[in-house]
C-alpha cells in the first residue's frame, strides 16, 4: 500500500448550485497545487473524488458533488448522493451563489457535522458586488468567507490557508492501539486466515495496526492461531498484548497466557473509528434481547465484504445460539443505513475500515439520537462468546 488509505485522508467536499463552478475550482486547486494522487470517478451519480497531497495539509481527499439544485430523476439520485457526502466530510467548501442564496441558506444544516467555509467563485466576473455577498453572507451565517475565481487562480492561496484552519482538531489524533501500546512493547498480532485472509495480500486493518506499531516503536510479532504456543515460546516474555483476528477469539482466548491483556483488530477499529463506550454498553444489551427482537447487521462494503463471512454467517450463528431462532436479522450494506432505525432492536455494525471517523461516529448519533444500541462485529463475537469483560480496548 504506496498511498494513504482514503478513509484517513482529510474528506473536503464541494458544495453549490450546479454551475457554481465547483469542478473548476478543484481542477485550479490540483493544478497550482498538487500531484493528484489518483482519481476516482464516481458512478452516473456518485460524487467524483480526488485523492491529492496538499502543502501543509497532507493527504486529503476531495469530493466534487452534483448540484444540490439538479433536477429529474437522476439528479434526484445525484442530490441523495450529495447528502451522503454532506455527512462524511470533514470540511466543506460551499460555494454561495447570488441567485440562490436562500436554496444554499437552506442547505447548511446539512453540513453541521463539518467544518464549512463560504466560497465566493468567479470573483473575476462580479467585480464590486463580490463585497455585498460577503457582507450578505456574514450577516446570514458565522462562516469564514474566501472570495475566489477559478478562472484566474486568484484567492486559491486564501482558500488553501482557510481549509488549514477549518482542519479539525482532533482530525487524526486517535490511534488504533491507544494507551495499551508504547515504544518497545511486544505485541502478538493473530493474522485472518482463510475468508478474511486474501492471496499474497494483508487487509486495511491489519496493515494499519502494525504501520502504528512500528511508528511507536513497538515490536509487533505476526502469527496464525496455530503457531501461537511456538510464537510465545521463543519469547522471553509473554507479549504486552494480543491482538486477534475476531474469527478466532475464542480459540486464541484460549491460548492466551493468563495475564496477558487480550484484544480484536475490530475492537481497535471500534474505538479508532466509533465508540467503544457505547459499542461495549450496546453489546451487554445484546445479549438481554427478546427471543424475537429485529437486527440489523451494517456493512459498509457495497460489494462483498472481506468479512462477509463474519457478518452473513458467523455473527447471526452466534446470535441464534444465544438469542433463539425466533431473532429476525436483516442486512445492509454500503451508503444504505436506514434513517429510520426504530424496526430494530439491535445495529451491529462491520469494523468500518473504509469510513471515516467522522462517518462512523454520524452514524453512532443517528442510533443515539433515536435509542437503538449499536455495536460492531469484534464487540459483539467478544460478548456472545462471554468473553467481553476479559477483553482490553484502549481508553
Ligand atoms: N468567469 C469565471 N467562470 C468560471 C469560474 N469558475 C467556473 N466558471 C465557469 O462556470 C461554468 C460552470 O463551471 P463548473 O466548474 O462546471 O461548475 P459546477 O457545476 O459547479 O461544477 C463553466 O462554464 C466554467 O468555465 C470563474 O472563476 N470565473
Ligand atoms: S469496511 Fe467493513 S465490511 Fe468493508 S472490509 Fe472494512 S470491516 Fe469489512
Ligand atoms: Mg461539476
Amino acid at each position: 500500500m504506496q498511498t494513504t488509505p482514503n478513509s484517513n485522508r482529510l474528506q473536503i467536499g464541494l458544495f453549490g448550485v450546479r454551475n457554481a463552478g465547483k469542478s473548476s475550482l478543484l481542477n485550479a486547486v490540483v493544478n497550482e497545487n498538487t500531484a493528484t494522487v489518483s482519481d476516482i470517478p464516481g458512478t452516473t451519480t456518485d460524487p467524483v473524488r480526488r485523492a491529492m497531497e496538499l502543502p501543509n495539509i497532507g493527504a486529503t481527499l476531495f469530493i466534487d458533488t452534483a448540484g444540490i439544485d439538479d433536477e429529474g430523476e437522476l439528479g434526484k439520485l445525484r442530490v441523495e448522493k450529495t447528502l451522503e457526502a454532506a455527512k462524511r466530510v470533514d470540511i466543506a467548501l460551499l460555494f454561495f451563489d447570488e441567485n440562490n442564496f436562500d436554496a444554499i441558506i437552506k442547505f447548511l444544516p446539512n453540513l453541521k457535522s463539518a467544518k464549512t467555509v463560504a466560497v465566493i467563485n468567479k470573483i473575476d466576473e462580479l467585480k464590486d458586488k463580490g463585497e455585498s455577498i460577503r457582507e450578505k453572507i456574514k450577516q446570514a451565517t458565522k462562516l469564514p468567507v474566501v472570495s475566489v475565481s477559478a478562472k484566474t487562480r486568484e484567492g486559491i492561496d486564501d482558500l488553501l490557508k482557510e481549509i488549514l484552519r477549518a482542519m479539525p482538531e482532533d482530525f487524526e489524533s486517535v490511534s488504533i492501539t491507544g494507551n495499551l501500546v508504547t515504544a518497545g512493547d511486544v505485541v502478538m498480532l493473530v493474522m485472518p486466515e482463510d475468508s478474511g485472509a486474501p492471496k499474497g495480500r494483508l487487509i486495511l486493518p491489519q496493515v494499519q495496526t502494525i504501520r502504528e506499531l512500528l511508528d511507536k516503536n513497538a515490536i509487533p510479532m505476526c502469527t496464525v492461531v496455530e503457531k501461537i504456543p511456538e510464537a510465545l515460546k521463543s519469547l522471553k516474555n509473554p507479549p504486552k498484548l494480543i491482538i486477534t483476528d475476531s474469527q478466532a477469539f475464542k480459540r486464541v482466548y484460549e491460548l492466551t497466557p493468563k495475564d496477558t491483556p487480550l484484544t480484536s483488530f475490530s475492537i481497535l477499529f471500534g474505538n479508532y473509528k466509533g465508540d467503544i463506550d457505547f459499542f461495549v454498553k450496546s453489546a451487554k444489551k445484546m445479549l438481554e434481547l427478546k427471543k424475537d427482537a429485529s437486527i440489523l447487521i451494517a456493512e459498509a462494503c457495497a460489494h462483498r465484504p472481506l468479512e462477509e463471512d463474519i457478518g452473513r454467517v458467523k455473527i447471526p450463528k452466534l446470535l441464534r445460539k444465544k438469542l433463539g431462532d425466533d431473532i429476525k436479522i436483516e442486512f445492509t450494506n454500503g451508503a444504505d443505513f436506514p434513517k429510520d432505525l426504530s424496526p430494530y432492536d439491535l445495529i451491529i455494525h462491520c469494523g468500518a475500515c473504509m469510513f471515516n471517523r467522522r462517518y462512523v461516529l454520524k452514524r453512532i448519533e443517528e442510533a443515539k439520537s433515536q435509542n437503538i444500541p449499536m455495536t460492531n462485529y469484534g464487540v459483539a463475537i467478544a460478548a456472545l462468546l462471554g468473553i467481553l469483560d476479559n477483553v482490553v480496548y484502549p481508553n
